[in-house]
């Protein structure tokens, strides 16, 4: 049966799972999770993933949710001597700790700051632009450390998308990072290297911006955490 991702568009995590089966080429079917509609906050999606969050992949009824997971299982079972996901153990281990990086502190950080407030009612504080700062002085030093191309050695590896999309949120919110200048430059030369992985973010990118002028009414969204913005 063929592999089923459910993902949400603007999403980055989902951004980033699309990515890598888009370039080691594996057929998918794309599921549209409407996060708007709380999709994924029904029983039934709770029963692939007890998270209640996206993306989920299908994998023939095997569930697996987070996205680092995802990539990790994609690229294990589907195209194991793949670059993506180097075997080298050192390599790999920096690409896992990127990973982990991107998880705990630089989407984290970010996105609280940049995707919260355009879709729930958060304000932007001095305390998450320090965040935002934070994450950016610690991920522009280990670019600057390992002194490669990509976030991992010197080619594309499953670390770049995520810490891709994370950086492409600040983008779309009009954040001037360009003083970062090693985060600045990989961010550049990725957009230009991959521009079919590029398109997937920046279609993402401009639903975000959307967004940003035109907040969506999530009032039906009867979400359990995130305080709901009074939209007239
Ligand atoms: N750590 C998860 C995070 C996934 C995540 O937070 N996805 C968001 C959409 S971009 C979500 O589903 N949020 C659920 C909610 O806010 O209700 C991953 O990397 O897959």
């Amino acid at each position: 049966m063929a592999l089923k991702l459910y993902g949400v568009s603007d999403g980055p995590p989902s951004l980033s799972v699309r990515q890598a089966l888009k370039w080691l080429n594996i057929p998918f079917e794309l599921i549209n999770v409407d996060f708007g509609k709380g999709e994924h906050m029904t029983p039934k999606y709770a029963q692939m993933n007890p998270q209640k969050e996206i993306p989920v992949l299908d994998d023939d009824g095997f569930f697996l949710g987070e996205s680092n997971a995802i990539l990790q299982y994609i690229c294990d079972k589907f195209k194991p001597t793949s670059e993506l996901y180097p075997q080298d153990p050192k390599l790999r281990a920096i690409v896992n700790h990127r990973l982990c990086f991107n998880l705990s502190t630089y989407y984290a950080n970010i996105s609280a700051y940049t995707m919260a407030p355009i879709f729930f009612d958060y304000e932007r504080t001095d305390l998450g632009l320090k965040k935002v700062k934070m994450a950016l002085d610690v991920f522009e030093t280990y670019l600057s450390k390992l002194g490669t191309s990509h976030v991992a050695c010197d080619h594309l590896t499953i670390a770049d998308f995520p810490l891709f999309n994370s950086t492409m949120t600040l983008e779309a919110i009009g954040f001037d990072f360009s003083k970062y200048t090693k985060i600045y430059n990989w961010y550049i030369n990725f957009k230009k290297n991959y521009p079919e992985l590029w398109k997937i973010s920046e279609d993402a990118m401009k639903e975000i911006q959307h967004f940003a002028s035109n907040p969506p009414d999530l009032r039906n969204l009867n979400h359990p955490i995130h305080p709901i913005r009074k939209v007239n």
